[in-house]
């Protein structure tokens, strides 16, 4: 059986200036058509893929730390600037598995929210802006919202072993949605 403390020290380097991971063992790139059915408008949707080439949405970078309990995982989340009609590019968002598990993100860069919300209906949100920590609490789904023309970049840290629950999102959504309406942010 492994111990934890086979596992060896490390360290990573982050660009703070373009929000990249050097050498992540993970890269995560979402383009935009996986995001079929998360947006209001989905007309835009296929539009945007259509006349820009399926952009890539948002990635992730992250070390490779086994997803056990003890552990910390830690990684990069940059969220590119767009809208889809009106409504501002996001993550797709997910509860953790293991449901009491926080998540701690620094916002890098960028500009945008955190829209957060529980089971049972309650919903919050947090804005993101460079040196900016956003606390998600144990039971709280999580999506980062990007309101600005540049990249959306956050270091985030959890609990290794928290995994992560994409599919009750799918089913739920989110109670709020963000747009850009005469350059001004409306949250609804
Ligand atoms: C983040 C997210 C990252 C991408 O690291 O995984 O921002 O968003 P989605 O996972 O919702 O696609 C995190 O919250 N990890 O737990
Ligand atoms: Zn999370």
């Amino acid at each position: 059986m492994s111990r934890a403390a086979d596992f060896k020290p490390f360290g990573v380097d982050i660009s703070l200036d373009d929000g990249t991971m050097t050498d992540p063992d993970t890269h995560r790139i979402v383009k935009t058509s996986t995001m079929h059915g998360y947006y209001l408008d989905e007309t835009a949707l296929e539009r945007l893929i259509e006349e820009h080439g399926d952009p890539v949405h948002y990635e992730v970078f992250e070390p490779k730390i086994p997803e056990q309990d003890g552990h910390v995982r830690t990684c990069i989340s940059k969220l590119y600037p767009g809208r889809v009609g009106d409504e501002c590019f996001f993550t797709k968002g997910h509860y953790h598995t293991k449901l009491h598990t926080a998540e701690t993100y620094l916002c890098i860069s960028g500009e945008g929210l955190m829209l957060m919300k529980t089971r049972d209906g309650e919903c919050a949100w947090e804005p993101f802006r460079p040196g900016r920590m956003v606390y998600a609490p144990p039971c709280w789904a999580h999506r980062s919202v990007n309101t600005g023309d540049a990249p959306l970049v956050s270091f985030c840290n959890y609990p290794a072993d928290a995994g992560h629950n994409y599919g009750d999102i799918v089913d739920e959504g989110f109670p709020m949605r963000v747009f850009i309406r005469d350059g001004e942010v409306v949250i609804e």
